[in-house]
């Protein structure tokens, strides 16, 4: 079993590519994704966002994760089809600056059950194939994101381990990255650190244990060894 934090960059792929990654860099590997595909996963997107009725208080998805932790919207997506906005795209007074089309950070975390576009590709792309030639004794997709990265007012994605999300024990997470239009340093790529899934996980996302639905980052010993 692999006891790792992976993100996986597809591209294309054949088992001893990954194997080969695997104990080398962080993977970067081909899945066969055509091009209609990605089309039909940024159609349904657009859809999806066209028949989405923002709340009052919009969520937004930040890289300061005190803020991201403390919404209930965020903790209810695990089993739903949420929308994120960029925190950019709405002023202090909840107006947007931008476009709806736009004003999207990612939509997120079940449409690959919920939505009948996601799930068909997912299943297509066969993950639970790629997961068992990784060394995944039961691969199972447990979430989804579609990522936008928008011209201007786009938010970073800071540094991060997978596991500090979506926590196992032993790890066992493994993100799999699929660009659907070009990706580059300039318009937002996933970028690894080599060797990063080697690293011990540095901090867990944990439920608060008063109950309110709230989330916090506890760093583990391995992460204040390294402060
Ligand atoms: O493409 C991105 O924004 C980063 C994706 C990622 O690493 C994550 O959400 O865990």
């Amino acid at each position: 079993m692999i006891q790792s934090d992976i993100e996986i960059y597809i591209k294309s792929v054949s088992p001893d590519a990954i194997k080969a990654w695997l104990d080398t860099v962080t993977a970067s590997l081909d899945v066969q994704s055509s091009n209609p595909k990605r089309q039909e996963l940024m159609q349904r997107a657009a859809q999806l966002i066209d028949a989405f009725e923002p709340q009052a208080k919009p969520s937004i998805f930040t890289t300061d994760e005190q803020e991201r932790s403390s919404d209930d919207y965020f903790l209810k997506s695990a089993s739903n089809i949420s929308f994120f906005f960029e925190e950019k795209a709405i002023d202090k007074d909840d107006h947007f600056t931008v476009p709806k089309q736009q004003s999207i950070n990612k939509i997120g975390h079940a449409q690959h059950q919920l939505d009948p576009v996601y799930k068909n590709i997912v299943k297509e792309l066969d993950f639970v194939s790629i997961g068992q030639a990784l060394g995944v004794v039961k691969p199972r997709a447990v979430q989804s994101m579609h990522i936008f990265k928008q011209p201007g007012i786009g938010g970073e994605v800071g540094l991060h381990q997978d596991s500090t999300f979506l926590y196992t024990q032993p790890k066992s997470c493994v993100g799999f990255w699929l660009a659907l239009e070009d990706a580059t340093v300039e318009n937002g790529c996933l970028q690894a650190l080599p060797q990063g899934h080697k690293i011990p996980l540095k901090q867990r996302f944990k439920i608060s244990k008063n109950g309110d639905p709230s989330l916090n980052l506890w760093t583990t010993h391995h992460g204040q060894k390294s402060r």
